[in-house]
């Protein structure tokens, strides 16, 4: 796992904010669980070359638009690897969430590089070892870069929790590689 801090300059992290913000098609998604439909606790927004499929919900494909491609080829020469999906959250506040899971889904390959960018408030990201139940904590900053590979989502999972303390807003990016099987 690789975090840089200051991966995006702080005069453009606004501007990255704010474009998204206002561009990015968010939606508010629903899943099943035990046969209820749920509203999931952030919007969401799908982009790349395949529809994503998890918990009974398709994300259909969408066209990129030119503020996530400049922001992918960034990453991507970072990461020193291809993606060709992202999975955007935008977390409004702080009641807004995303809860325990491992990024394994089969089409992601056996050890996915996932490439995570931060933009707006900080807040906690929390690690937990699937044998051990260590837990580990990250403050994902704006601007911040974190690239997950290798064994990272076979053995942990990974969520960020719900605060008491008031969050303003924050996006977060995943650019994934998906390998059709
Ligand atoms: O918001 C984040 O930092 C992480 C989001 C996440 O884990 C995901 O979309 O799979
Ligand atoms: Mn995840």
């Amino acid at each position: 796992m690789n975090y840089f801090p200051d991966f995006i300059p702080v005069h453009l992290q606004k501007l990255y904010f704010n474009q998204l913000l206002a561009q990015l098609n968010w939606r508010q998604d629903e899943i099943v669980i035990y046969g209820k439909r749920v509203s999931i606790p952030r919007l969401q927004a799908w982009y790349g070359e395949h529809n994503y499929t998890y918990s009974g919900l398709t994300l259909k494909s969408q066209l990129w638009l030119p503020v996530l491609t400049d922001l992918k080829l960034l990453v991507e020469q970072k990461a020193k690897q291809p993606f060709n999906v992202l999975l955007a959250n935008y977390y409004r506040d702080q009641n807004d969430t995303v809860g325990w899971h491992s990024d394994d889904e089969p089409e992601l390959g056996k050890y996915p590089v996932i490439a995570s960018l931060s933009f707006g408030e900080e807040r906690n990201f929390q690690f937990k070892h699937k044998l051990t139940g260590e837990k580990l904590s990250l403050p994902l900053k704006s601007g911040s870069l974190l690239v997950m590979s290798g064994e990272t989502q076979a053995y942990w999972q990974h969520c960020l929790p719900r605060t008491k303390k008031q969050k303003l807003a924050r996006i977060n990016l995943t650019f994934r590689n998906i390998c059709p099987v």
